[in-house]
């Protein structure tokens, strides 16, 4: 038996039709029944649904042999523990820092408020910039709005978030796409079907 974490919402829509080139479509619909275990058209292949920053975790743990994420979330999670063969190029995006479209562009000690606190912290330092960083779980183009910050770090898209805000993006701190992750052991003991479908897979985005 294979179990693959996969979040609801945009990776999920985005991995379907991937993991169909390989054989696996769900039975159920995630959106539509309250399951979290999703049998698929393969007898030996399961999903299981989960929140995108809790994949990883479940991948280090063995819990899911295979998990499909963010490279945000594998960055803040710290991904040594996991095998990251191969990069799905779904869900792309780009972490970057953003402002007050008025704000001046800050030199001395900073506050930032983001929920990627690790690899904000990483960033900063390696620009030496001070940098407070101010962990939030959500809404984060407020914080520059109400005085909590003086820039964020967040995701971005179409941009039409931060515009909606008054926010420009200011530096790019990375291109982000959803990366394959495989539990280590899981790699060693079900190489063969890990191996196939990694293979089928990669054949899958070669053609596209
Ligand atoms: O929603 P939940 O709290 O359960 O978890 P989540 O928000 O982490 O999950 P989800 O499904 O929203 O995102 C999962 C993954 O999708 C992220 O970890 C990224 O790798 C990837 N992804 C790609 C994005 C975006 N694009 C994206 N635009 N995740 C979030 N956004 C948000 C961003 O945070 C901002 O609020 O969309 C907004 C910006 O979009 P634009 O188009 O207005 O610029
Ligand atoms: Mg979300």
């Amino acid at each position: 038996m294979l179990t693959i974490a996969v979040s609801k919402g945009r990776i999920y829509e985005e991995a379907l039709p991937l993991l169909a080139e390989a054989g696996i479509v769900p039975v159920d619909d995630p959106e539509k029944c309250r399951k979290l275990i999703l049998r698929t058209s393969r007898d030996d292949v399961h999903l299981v649904i989960i929140r995108a920053t809790d994949v990883p975790t479940f991948v280090e743990y063995g819990a899911a042999d295979m998990g499909i994420a963010g490279k945000d979330v594998l960055l803040e999670h710290g991904a040594e523990s996991l095998y990251e063969p191969l990069d799905l190029k779904i869900a792309c995006c780009k972490l970057m820092t953003a402002a007050h479209k008025d704000a001046p562009i800050h030199r001395g000690r900073i506050r930032v408020a983001t929920k990627y606190v690790k690899t904000a912290h990483r960033y900063f330092a390696g620009k030496g910039i001070q940098a407070e960083i101010i962990k939030l779980y959500g809404s984060m183009e407020l914080a520059p709005l109400v005085g909590l910050a003086d820039c964020i770090v967040d995701l971005v898209d179409t941009g039409n978030t931060l515009k909606a805000n008054d926010l420009e993006p200011r530096e790019l701190i990375m291109n982000i796409s959803s990366r394959l992750v495989v539990n280590k052991a899981a790699m060693k003991m079900k190489n063969q079907a890990i191996a196939s479908l990694l293979d089928q897979l990669e054949k899958t985005l070669a053609n596209r």
